[in-house]
């Protein structure tokens, strides 16, 4: 069971982990390792902890005690100092960070202060962390940063991203990932912190916020309300379930080179019109008497820079480390639109809690 960490790894601090990416990852710990986790989140609108106490209950004394809550900003640097002096982590999975392109056109300093600044502050306390290491944890001890493909810029219709694309972000939300990624090397080259980065592509799967595009479109169209298509419809993503994300996650910490960066994408490439077409068809079987749920979709005023496509070549992280993704965007789309069906009450939840109606976050105000 151990086995998905190095020997030794017995405490772990994931930042970020109320979130979508960072909750799954922590589910996966704490039933497929003996790993205490410490959890640094500063519970921000997309956080939620339901999926983690679900998880824990279910594991009963198993998991007693082995999942620890540090509420933290790291826009605060004392805060997230003794936070990592209180966690003496093993290994840092780093995911906490502003996630949302289109809010951070409408607020780029939020993405600022929590992805850089945050980032920054976070390095320098795992470094002070790590230099006091007796020699044998300290030989052990990795910094994980999880990225996304999104600082590569925008592919036209042929080629796809990998280790040695040049980065060229274009949005506040991947500049200040870009930003991130840049420290978290600057830390290893100068200070020579054992660092693995990983440059994910779209995830999606269960808690998601629903702010992004496919619990967006799962959720308008039960509404039978307008689904928002920006722009043509013709913008191309590469969808990864998440899960197949974490296996990732895992497998890199452990296998991964330091100071090297993988490129994650499980082959998932659609444009939007296929994904909010698949979702409309999903429905169309499961709530018939909506269907058909596709003259619900709307073509709305493009995302200002939207990216036109993102794409993986996964070849490295194949082959150093040995992942493959287990699900097709097929299976992982119905497996999602089921969960998000039966979990109505939930969203409702989460965006009163948020205060986020379902509106359109991100376009400009007419010059
Ligand atoms: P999310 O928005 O669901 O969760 C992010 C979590 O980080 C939230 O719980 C939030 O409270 C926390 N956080 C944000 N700023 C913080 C701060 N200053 N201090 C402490 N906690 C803070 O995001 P997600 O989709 O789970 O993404 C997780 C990570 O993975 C991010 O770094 C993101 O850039 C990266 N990523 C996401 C995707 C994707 O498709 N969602 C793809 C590739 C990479
Ligand atoms: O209502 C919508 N209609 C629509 O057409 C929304 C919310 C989105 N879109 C489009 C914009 C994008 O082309 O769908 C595509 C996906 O949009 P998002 O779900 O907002 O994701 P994206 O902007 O691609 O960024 C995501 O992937 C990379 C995550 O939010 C990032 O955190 C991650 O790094």
């Amino acid at each position: 069971m151990q086995d998905l960490l190095l020997p030794g790894t017995e405490r772990v601090l994931v930042t970020g982990g109320a979130g979508f990416i960072g909750g799954a990852l922590v589910r996966r710990l704490l039933r497929d390792t003996c790993a205490t986790v410490f959890n640094l989140d500063k519970l921000g609108y997309a956080s939620d902890l339901i999926s983690i106490e679900l998880t824990l209950a279910e594991l009963g004394s198993a998991a007693q005690g082995r999942h620890q809550l540090l509420r933290v900003d790291l826009a605060n640097a004392e805060a997230t100092g003794a936070a990592v002096r209180q966690a003496d982590p093993d290994l840092v999975f780093h995911l906490a960070a502003e996630s949302h392109v289109d809010r951070s056109i409408d607020e780029p300093g939020a993405f600022i202060e929590s992805n850089v600044t945050g980032t920054f502050h976070l390095l320098q306390a795992v470094r002070a962390h790590w230099e006091q290491l007796p020699q044998e944890r300290r030989e052990q001890f990795r910094f994980h940063h999880i990225s996304t493909d999104e600082v590569f810029g925008s592919l036209g219709p042929m080629g796809r991203f990998s280790e040695t694309t040049p980065y060229d972000p274009r949005s506040p939300y991947s500049a200040s990932k870009a930003g991130s990624d840049h420290l978290v090397q600057a830390w290893h080259h100068t200070y020579g912190l054992p660092v693995v980065l990983t440059n994910c592509s779209n995830n999606y799967g269960p808690w998601q916020f629903p702010e992004k595009l496919i619990p967006v479109v799962i959720h308008k169209a039960v509404a039978g309300e307008p689904i928002p298509l920006y722009g043509d419809g013709q913008n191309v993503r590469d969808w990864l379930y998440v899960e197949d994300h974490v296996e990732a996650l895992l497998l890199a910490a452990s296998r991964g080179q330091l100071g090297r960066s993988y490129c994650v994408g499980g082959h998932g490439e659609r444009t939007n019109k296929e994904v909010v077409a698949a979702i409309c068809s999903a429905l169309d079987s499961l709530l018939p008497t909506g269907a058909p749920h596709r003259r619900l979709i709307t073509q709305v005023t493009d995302r200002p820079g939207h990216d036109r496509r993102y794409a993986i070549d996964p070849t490295l992280i194949s082959m150093e480390v040995g992942w493959q993704p287990r699900y097709s965007f097929e299976e992982g789309l119905a497996a999602t639109v089921h969960w998000y069906l039966e979990q109505q009450d939930w969203c409702r939840q989460v965006r009163e809690q948020a205060g986020y109606s379902g509106g359109r976050l991100g376009v400009l105000a007419p010059s």
